[in-house]
């Protein structure tokens, strides 16, 4: 293996770069190279001042994830910067790409940073389930204050250059095209003057004038951070900054560093993190596949489902065809599109210039001929085969030759929905979840004449516009509405043997769902998809809406909600649930919450696990990536199939035994091997 790590003489500066492809992480032969280059440039006269740089896309992007969890290799990080800090000779980072994680660290323990307009800088380390290891939250506050810190060290969101440099973390914002030799000038123009270390600052006092500043930021942040260990004790980390001397802030950040390192919400985040990632391979389609330009999108349906899906591209600068068939959808849709982006603008979030320009992209039409010169068409019209089978033979007729035709179907054969093309091979499904310009995932469905060009295309185009993607075979509902389906059958199961529909939602809210399947049925409506009959009542759901109970927008629904729409338990929805289970003669007992829990998640891990058998899902945890950007499942507990590896798999399957519920051939065979999904 070749050094990544090497120096060159610019005078009496000394450029130490390093060159780790793709991100710069900061492995065991970075850090060996680091250490070695400056400790050489410390012992040699001639050299005045360091410049440490990266060459490829970025600085260094944090610690190498995969050295986790296996025996440390010295020179660790903190010892590597400890001794650069040291140094009286003036250490400048010089800043492009991504200053992520340990690669922030190494630009905080330099004694300048300066960066291209386009760099980001950031403490990603929560994201991980972590916080910085290698000094980062004591050196941070002390350098910019521990409220600047918070939300840097808590969030885990980078900030710019621009915002660095505002903060006191950058420097100088140098030249774009010229970090090397604008970072050697500066370096040059600190040559013998008193270096300032980070570890030396004291800004941090602003968190001990006030330290109320923790607590409100914990509560600010309450609803992000719930469940997650992390987050807090990133804040006691910077707080313990005010408090204690450095080197015992230092300890104080390892213990809580190792105690998170080794528990296993890091270990569940940073197996979504390669999840994520490996989710946008397909195994079978090579990764050179030549893509399918893709510079304008038809959308037919202007409905909530279709604007979302058209907000997507515009933010993204691809231009945007949608379809209606009367004049009044699509002019209430495309209003719609426009307050969404106004919102998002009034909020700070988008610019005034930006909501014009997406909206400049949008060319609203009643007539299927424009969507000819498309690149992609996807529908969103009504669930029903043969509507969707009108509409793809339409498309056929007029979108030119080459075009990838899509659906949104959330659980139609996509097979057979190609049957009504002559081109099979350019259909796939693109199922987004709602709302679809917030919600991350994208389920690209992979039909059996789909070629491998159209699904390389999707892949990337999901990147483009910001998702996250996850290819599924044909199978009814796919992979996430195939495995929520033996939950929500469940859920009905238990309410029907006695146990409370609110106790059903507690349990899932406390695993970690932002709700349960009740508050769900309330805040979509219980009216969706009734026949509208309040004579006609065979389920709990037309009960419910024959008593004008049709959900949160009602005041009422399976809950009763008051003003600031807070739920509490209805009287008249618990008594239309007893006269159920009357009329069926189901006899009530007592159900607790672990029998509650388990009734509701094994029976998903048990669905996944014939998902896997019947190669609908590549890989265990594309699942998992799933399960955690469409249907809320707690990120910290790394998805439904990582979740049954860490509690074990013969649980699992004892458990499904213990309740009379199907154990599938492959949970079973690799419970009684002792095997795991995830390797
Ligand atoms: C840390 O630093 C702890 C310290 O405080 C404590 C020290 C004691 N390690 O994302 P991409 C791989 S914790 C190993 O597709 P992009 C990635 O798996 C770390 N590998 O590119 C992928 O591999 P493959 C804190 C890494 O352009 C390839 O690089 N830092 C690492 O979309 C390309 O990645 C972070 O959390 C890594 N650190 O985005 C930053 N990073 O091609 C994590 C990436 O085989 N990284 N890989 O699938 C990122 O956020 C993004 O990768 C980045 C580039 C924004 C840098």
């Amino acid at each position: 293996m070749t050094d990544p790590i090497s120096s060159h003489r610019d005078g009496e500066v000394l450029v130490v770069v390093s060159n780790n492809p793709p991100v710069n992480a900061l492995g065991q032969a970075v850090r060996a190279g680091l250490q070695r280059e400056i400790a050489a440039g410390l012992a040699d006269d001639a050299v005045k001042a360091i410049v440490i740089r990266c060459d490829g896309r970025t600085f260094f992007a944090g610690a190498d994830i995969t050295e986790f969890g296996k025996p440390p290799q010295g020179p660790s990080l903190p010892e590597t910067l400890d001794a650069m800090e040291a140094s009286d000779k003036p250490v400048v980072a010089a800043i492009h790409g991504t200053a992520l994680g340990g690669g922030c660290e190494v630009a905080l323990a330099c004694h300048y940073r300066v960066a291209v307009p386009s760099a980001k800088l950031g403490l990603p380390e929560v994201k991980l389930g972590l916080i910085p290891g290698a000094a980062g939250t004591q050196r941070m506050p002390r350098l910019v204050g521990a409220e600047a810190a918070l939300p840097l060290v808590v969030g885990g969101d980078p900030i710019s250059a621009k915002k660095a440099e505002s903060i006191g973390l950058v420097d100088a914002i140098v030249s774009e095209d010229n970090l090397e030799a604008d970072a050697v000038a500066f370096a040059r123009s600190k040559i013998d003057q008193p270096v300032p270390r980070a570890s030396e600052g004291t800004k941090n006092e602003d968190g001990v004038r006030n330290p109320a500043i923790f607590d409100d930021f914990r509560r600010s942040q309450a609803r992000k951070i719930r469940g997650f260990d992390a987050p807090n004790a990133a804040i006691e980390a910077v707080k313990a900054a005010g408090e204690l001397p450095y080197a015992e802030g230092v300890k104080k950040e390892r213990e809580l560093f190792m105690k998170l390192m080794t528990g296993t919400q890091s270990a569940a985040m940073r197996h979504y993190f390669f999840a994520e990632r490996a989710a946008n391979k397909i195994d079978d389609v090579p990764a050179d596949t030549p893509l399918i330009p893709i510079n304008k999108v038809g959308i037919i349906g202007a409905g909530t489902m279709g604007g979302g899906i058209a907000m997507n591209f515009l933010s993204a600068g691809i231009a945007v065809t949608i379809l209606e068939m009367q004049q009044d959808a699509l002019d209430r849709g495309t209003k719609t599109m426009r307050r969404n982006y106004e919102n998002t603008a009034k909020r700070g979030r988008m610019t005034d210039e930006a909501v014009e320009k997406a909206m400049g992209l949008l060319s609203p039409t009643l007539n299927y001929d424009e969507l000819a010169d498309c690149d992609l068409v996807i529908e969103a019209v009504y669930e029903n085969m043969d509507v969707k089978k009108q509409v793809f033979a339409k498309l056929d007729e007029v979108v030119k030759q080459g075009a990838i035709l899509a659906s949104n179907t959330s659980y139609l054969n996509i097979d057979e929905i190609a049957t009504a093309t002559k081109r099979p091979g350019y259909v796939l499904g693109l199922h987004f979840f709602s709302p679809a310009n917030v919600m991350k995932l994208l389920e690209i469905v992979r039909g059996k004449e789909t070629r491998d060009d159209v699904l390389a295309t999707c892949m990337k185009l999901a990147k483009t516009i910001g998702k996250v993607a996850a290819v599924s075979g044909v199978c009814p509902g796919f992979i996430g509405n195939r495995m929520l389906s033996p939950r929500q059958q469940q859920a009905n199961a238990l309410i029907m043997e006695g146990a409370n529909y609110w106790d059903i939602d507690d349990v899932l809210l406390e695993f970690g769902f932002p709700m349960g399947p009740f508050q769900m049925g309330d805040l979509a409506g219980t009216d969706i998809g009734w026949h509208r009959d309040p004579s006609r009542i065979e389920t709990i759901r037309d009960a419910l809406c024959a008593r004008g109970r049709f959900g949160q927008k009602a005041g009422k629904g399976y809950y009763d909600y008051d003003e600031a729409r807070n739920r509490t338990p209805s009287d008249e929805t618990k008594q239309i649930i007893a006269d159920f289970a009357a009329k069926e003669g189901k006899p009530q007992r007592e159900i607790s919450k672990d029998e509650i829990r388990e009734r509701l998640l094994y029976p998903m891990v048990n669905e996944g696990a014939k998902i896997l058998d019947e190669k609908m899902a590549q890989r265990a945890s594309d699942i998992d990536v799933v399960w955690i950007n469409g249907y809320g499942w707690p990120l910290y507990t790394g998805g439904p199939m990582f979740w049954a590896d860490t509690i074990g798999l013969k649980t699992v399957v004892e458990g499904l035994e213990k309740h009379d519920l199907p154990v599938s051939d492959l949970l079973r065979r690799k419970a009684d091997a002792g095997e795991k999904f995830n390797r």
